[in-house]
């Protein structure tokens, strides 16, 4: 595969001081998570997103929500990272800078060995309450789907950013400033539909003298406008680009 790659590419990558990449589903896809919107097995071919992952769906049916979430939680724990994740973390090591900024909840990039992630839309594992935001530990000890806040009473959720939520500021700030500080940019298994996160690859598309690249093997509506394009699995692309910068 190495073989393949755009010499130009190589030598960007070879030259680059800081590099960002953003995750989305795909990069798990190959531990055994499915993705968001890919027919036959995302998760939403049996929910809708809508139905499930807002705080509309919460306040009108807390129980499927939070059995929606406590099954993925249990699947996200039985599966490992693949050599996508792993060879992000040897990215990691390889660049003076480098942070992977995901999507993805089920923390995933961290369990591989990862130390500079970015988690925009939060972590399945971790809960807080619906009211006041009380971020929760040791919640599987309590009684109650969903079980009560001991705080104040309300309802516990899953500390994930739903549609119609904002993501955390700070968080998006430290985004956008790799997004607009990178030598290269990687996207990586994201359908590129959900903003802001989108908006990251947006606004490094834009810059002058960055190499923005798409891994994916599916083209997303921001394809037409990035450097390159790389079609394919990231749990073989990555590892490959990785030996062919080596
Ligand atoms: C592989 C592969 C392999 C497969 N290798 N690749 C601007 C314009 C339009 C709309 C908006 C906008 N700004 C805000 C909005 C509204 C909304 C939005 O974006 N809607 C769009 C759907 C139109 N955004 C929001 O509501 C956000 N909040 C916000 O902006 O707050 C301010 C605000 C508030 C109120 C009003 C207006 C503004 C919050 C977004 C939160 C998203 N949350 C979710 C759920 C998280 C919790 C959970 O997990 O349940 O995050 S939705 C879901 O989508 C999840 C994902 O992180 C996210 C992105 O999906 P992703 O990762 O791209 O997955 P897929 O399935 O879509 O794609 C997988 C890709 O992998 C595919 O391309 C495959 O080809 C590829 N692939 N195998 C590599 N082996």
């Amino acid at each position: 595969m190495s073989a393949n790659f755009p010499p130009s590419l190589i030598e960007a990558l070879q030259s680059a001081e800081i590099v960002t990449a953003l995750t989305g589903a795909g990069v798990s896809a190959e531990s055994g998570v499915p993705t968001f919107r890919e027919a036959q097995t995302g998760l939403w071919a049996q929910y809708e997103p809508e139905h499930l992952a807002t705080p509309d769906a919460f306040i009108e049916d807390p129980v499927l929500v939070w059995e929606w979430y406590a099954w993925r939680r249990s699947l996200v724990s039985e599966v490992d990272p693949n050599p996508g994740h792993v060879a992000l973390v040897e990215f990691e090591r390889r660049f003076p800078q480098f942070v992977t900024l995901t999507q993805n909840v089920d923390g995933l990039h961290r369990v591989a060995g990862a130390s500079n992630v970015i988690e925009l839309h939060g972590n399945i594992q971790q809960v807080k309450c619906f009211d006041r935001g009380h971020p929760i530990l040791d919640w599987d000890t309590l009684d109650g789907v969903p079980p009560l806040c001991p705080l104040c009473g309300s309802y516990l959720r899953p500390d994930v950013v739903w549609f119609g939520e904002s993501l955390s500021e700070s968080a998006l700030e430290q985004a956008l400033a790799w997004a607009l500080q990178a030598d290269v940019y990687l996207s990586i298994g994201t359908s590129s539909l959900v903003y802001p996160a989108a908006a990251l690859t947006v606004e490094a598309i834009k810059r002058d003298g960055i190499i923005v690249v798409e891994i994916n093997p599916n083209e997303t509506p921001l394809s037409p406008y990035v450097d390159f394009g790389l079609r394919g699995p990231s749990g073989e692309i990555l590892p490959a680009l990785l030996d062919a910068i080596r």
